[in-house]
């Protein structure tokens, strides 16, 4: 009897333990949702949406950067709907699908097409939606980049600085030039090369940042330049990081300028 009890005791306590070690099943855990787009290779992630803060926060992270990045402030608070992501830069064999010509400079049919300004790339989303109808794609807003990027994180980078070699294409990886998509690791919500590879234009104005908090918002009502978001190749650590902002023309182009798609679920 001593030893049957002592057996039930053991059992119970491993089961509290196997409870106790169990993975717990959430949301976050499980990640988003991914759907196909209508190209080969092309995926999204669809992200709930939510509210985060956008832009640089000081801190002793951030003071670190000396300051060089005075239109990442002041950091708001951004309410967004539910939005899907495409999970890589577009490629160049998705962009030549497309447009029947490549116009990358570091050519390679994984490789992130660049060479596109932002009106170039309107005509890519026009002709794609006009051969795909049913879904419409855009470029993302700067504010749903920046969620998409940080991927529920809060610091300079959606990653520790450590560990940025392995998730960007940056001055210290790149080999001084693109490199195929999903050459690096993804983010927590599956999105590759969010730091780094190439910059990636977002349908804003380049404006400044109000201390407002807002929901789903557009950019400026005028303006001139146009957002690109998340660094390029040549970029050094503190240039590829989640709130790192260019303004770009509209007829702006080069080797270090993409863009990756979104869409409205
Ligand atoms: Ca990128």
């Amino acid at each position: 009897m001593r030893r049957l009890s002592g057996i039930v005791i053991c059992l119970l306590f491993a089961g509290a333990a196997a409870v106790l070690a169990a993975p717990k099943a959430s949301p976050a855990a499980k990640g988003p949702k991914a759907e196909d787009g209508p190209l080969p290779g092309m995926q999204f992630q669809v992200l709930t949406g939510g509210a985060f803060l956008m832009g640089t926060v000081s801190s002793a992270a951030d003071s670190l950067r000396e300051g060089r990045h005075s239109d990442e402030s002041p950091s708001h608070r951004v309410t967004l709907s539910p939005f899907a992501m495409m999970s890589t830069e577009v490629t160049q064999a998705q962009w030549s699908a497309v447009m029947g010509q490549n116009p990358a400079r570091f050519k390679g049919e994984q490789r992130p097409v660049e060479q596109v300004s932002w009106r170039d790339v309107q005509a890519f989303i026009a002709k794609l939606n006009q051969l795909h109808p049913g879904r419409i794609y855009r470029l993302p807003t700067e504010a749903e980049w920046e969620f998409a990027c940080r991927a529920g994180s809060t610091g300079p980078w959606s990653c520790p600085e450590p560990e940025l070699s392995s998730h960007a294409v940056f001055r210290p990886t790149s080999s001084s030039s693109t490199q195929p998509v999903k050459s690096r690791l993804p983010n927590a919500w599956g999105l590759f090369d969010m730091h780094g590879n190439v910059w990636e234009w977002c349908s804003d104005l380049y404006g400044a940042y109000g201390s407002e908090a807002d929901v789903d918002p557009q950019g400026p009502s005028e303006g001139v330049g146009r957002v690109a978001r998340g660094g390029c190749w040549y970029g050094a650590a503190d240039e590829v990081g989640s709130a790192v902002r260019f303004d770009g023309t509209l007829v702006s182009k080069g080797s270090d300028v993409g863009f990756r798609l979104c869409f409205t679920p």
